[in-house]
């Protein structure tokens, strides 16, 4: 079948966004509002985002830091840490600053030093969280470094998140940017608890492409990319006609010397380019008319919101975009994302 020349949906949302704060949250925050109508922002800043106040003197900053020309909306997370306050996290839903809670596994990722060391510890938050209908947004791998770093995620599913599961009967869970087919099967395994977020890069290319012809560190980020089969599991799963699976792009920028360099830092930015790269994605398996589902309707009716009412159009054209972006207040920049295949959508 011939390809469309353009292809119009609902404007999408990003439901896994690092923007960061100060120099970058300045550079980057245009990148996701031009594509996204709403994002849900990681509070994985330094010190991280766990009181109510943080939260919404964060959200001014990145409203302040989007064009006024764009429409955009941030969701504001909780990063929890051992011993999480029960009543902050109901307060900051019923205030409508709170959106969902993250839960890092402490040290499984940049800047989660501050992370849960034992769901026992976290009891009660999440019991809280039950009750005020809030979701629980996990980064599901283990820390064990016993364990080996492709295998942390299927770990994670059953010795960490099923016992959860159990526990917290009335929690409704996103396991994000998951990377392997056991992390989609466990997904599909829960429906109407369960939801999973798929990015960019993870749909694009396997393990092989960090080594190829050298060690590549714009492809290392964590969880780090797993087998072809792997990949082929989450093609699948985003372009299924499953409404559990949705969009983030986990963009997680850092400057270009941070990931050049003896131990390179863990994240891809995406931002500028995420949309024609899932679009490319789906093109490729055949299943462009259910783009809009993964990128625009199933995340919305995961967390009880309405979809957005805005269209926006890509184009079948090869991708535009620029190989960095700049941080003027640094003097440094931050490499996009582009996968070794072709993109040829724009946005
Ligand atoms: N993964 N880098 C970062 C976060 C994510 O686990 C994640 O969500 C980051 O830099 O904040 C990364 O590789
Ligand atoms: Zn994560
Ligand atoms: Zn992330």
């Amino acid at each position: 079948m011939p390809l469309p020349a353009t292809i119009t949906i609902r404007r999408p949302d990003d439901w896994h966004v690092h923007l960061r704060d100060g120099p970058l949250l300045a550079a980057c925050a245009v990148h996701t509002a031009r594509q996204f109508g709403r994002a849900i922002i990681m509070p994985n800043l330094v010190p991280p985002v766990t009181k109510v106040a943080e939260a919404s003197a964060y959200r001014e900053r990145i409203r302040a830091a989007v064009p006024k020309d764009l429409r955009f909306e941030p969701l504001m997370t909780c990063y929890l840490t051992d011993g999480a306050d029960p009543a902050e996290l109901t307060r900051g839903k019923t205030e409508g600053v709170w959106v969902a809670a993250k839960l890092y596994p402490a040290h499984a990722t940049t800047n989660s030093a501050h992370g849960v060391t034992s769901m026992d510890r976290v009891a009660k938050g999440l019991e809280a969280m039950e009750k005020a209908g809030m979701p629980l947004l996990v980064h599901g791998e283990v820390t064990d470094p016993d364990v080996d770093i492709f295998d942390r995620e299927a770990v994670f599913l059953e010795k960490v998140l099923a016992p959860l599961l159990k526990r917290h009967q009335g929690l409704k869970i996103v396991l994000e940017h998951i990377t392997t087919r056991e992390g989609v099967a466990f997904v599909e395994a829960h429906p109407g608890r369960l939801g999973g977020t798929i990015t960019p890069h993870h749909l694009s290319y396997n393990r092989n492409a960090i080594f190829k012809g050298g060690i590549r560190p714009h492809f290392y980020c964590l969880p780090i990319a797993k087998r072809e089969e792997h990949r082929l599991a989450l093609r699948r799963a985003a372009t299924s006609d499953s409404a559990q699976f949705f969009l983030g792009t986990d963009t997680a920028p850092h400057t270009t010397d941070t990931k050049e360099c003896a131990c390179g830092c863990a994240g891809v930015f995406n931002a500028p380019v995420a949309m024609q790269v899932y679009a490319q994605v789906f093109a490729e398996e055949g299943k462009l008319d259910r783009l809009e589902a993964f990128a625009s309707l199933n995340g919305p009716a995961f967390y009880g919101l309405p979809p957005n009412e805005e269209r926006v159009t890509l184009r079948a054209a090869a991708l535009d975009a620029p190989d960095h972006i700049e941080v003027p207040a640094l003097a440094k920049t931050i490499t996009v994302f582009r996968p070794d295949t072709p993109v040829d959508w724009s946005f």
